[in-house]
């Protein structure tokens, strides 16, 4: 069995060395252009050159959860792509999630504030009942994070594209559940693939439906977010603040907007990072599965986008 890799921005040798001890006997490359046919490619964000010179490649296996930037490629035709399934990120998503919820909902933005200028001053406390957390995607980030979210004791909802039943969330689905969804919602989530149906989906109209005094947190793609519409939303008053983590440039551009507005926190596309061990061992073990013609779970529908 022959394995290429190939990611762009990341140091090729110890994750060459990691899939060699995963899987002994197979023969694993890193991609060169003109590279001989492999049966299997592990990949972040590649070249179209490298695809359109493997046609014979059975698993393209992506090393994220997201497959938009692959989506966009031409693939090879008997190809199955697979993404990552957790591998160890959904606890950080969770981490990442319940700590912006509450950091904004127990006000701690403003206490560094006040201490970092030697302020010993008290806000009122807030009602947790009055800060329903809404998630928007319910998979296998999406349901961990409501869980987690739950676990604090704020009303969860949940939103996804098929009816869901999750212990503690109350869900919704659908374009006919979105409105009400919203508008029971006061922080929203998004962990939603980026797809057709989900690009620009945080937008004046969808934010403009939250409680007054809605927060946003963004931890999915860049371009589920129409940024000036965000910005707009926040100077009127209408939404509290937002936790970005995704935009549509990444690198968040010097001198972008959201970088110095008052009422956005900006972290660099860093709330679940693929962490190698898990990574490896999972797409190993899809490998083989792949190999002896058993199901693998994370199979992409191109149809659907994710
Ligand atoms: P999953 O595929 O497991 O879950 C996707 C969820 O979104 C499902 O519940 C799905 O509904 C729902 N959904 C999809 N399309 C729609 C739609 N049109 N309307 C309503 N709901 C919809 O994905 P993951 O949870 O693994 O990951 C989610 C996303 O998180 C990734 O695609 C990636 O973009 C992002 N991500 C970001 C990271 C970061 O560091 N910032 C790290 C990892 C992932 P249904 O259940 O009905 O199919
Ligand atoms: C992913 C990501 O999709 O890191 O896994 O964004």
């Amino acid at each position: 069995m022959r394995i290429l890799f190939c990611a762009t921005n990341t140091k090729a040798e110890p994750w060459i060395a990691a899939l060699r001890a995963a899987l002994p006997g197979a023969e694993v490359e890193e991609w060169q252009p003109g590279a001989r046919q492999a049966d299997h490619a592990v990949v972040w964000a590649p070249p179209q050159q490298m695809l359109d010179e493997q046609p014979a490649l059975q698993g393209i296996f992506n090393m994220g959860a997201g497959v938009d930037a692959l989506l966009k490629l031409r693939l090879p035709p008997g190809a199955k792509l697979v993404r990552l399934d957790d591998a160890g990120m959904s606890v950080q998503m969770a981490e990442f999630v319940c700590h912006a919820v509450i950091r904004h909902f127990r006000e701690l933005d403003v206490y560094e504030k006040d201490t970092a200028e030697g302020k010993w001053s008290f806000r009122r406390p807030r009602l947790r009942s009055e800060y329903p957390v809404g998630i928007m995607g319910l998979g296998v980030l999406g349901a961990r994070v409501a869980q987690a979210v739950a676990h604090f004791e704020f009303p969860v909802l949940g939103w996804s594209r098929s009816p869901k039943q999750l212990a503690g969330v109350r869900c919704y689905s659908g374009e006919e559940g979105l409105q009400e969804f919203l508008a029971a919602t006061r922080v929203l989530v998004c962990l939603l693939p980026l797809t057709a149906d989900t690009e620009d989906i945080l937008n004046r109209r969808t934010l403009g439906q939250l409680m007054s005094g809605g927060y946003l947190i963004n931890v999915a793609r860049g371009g589920h977010l129409v940024e000036e519409e965000l910005i707009a939303l926040l100077d009127d008053g209408h939404l509290a603040g937002a936790t970005l983590d995704v935009f549509r440039t990444e690198p968040l551009p010097a001198g972008h907007p959201f970088w110095t507005h008052p009422k956005i926190t900006v972290t660099p596309h860093t709330s679940a990072r693929t962490l190698r061990d898990e990574t490896i061992a999972q797409i190993a073990g899809k490998i083989h599965a792949l190999e002896r013609g058993e199901p693998v779970a994370g199979v992409v529908d191109p149809e659907r986008g994710y």
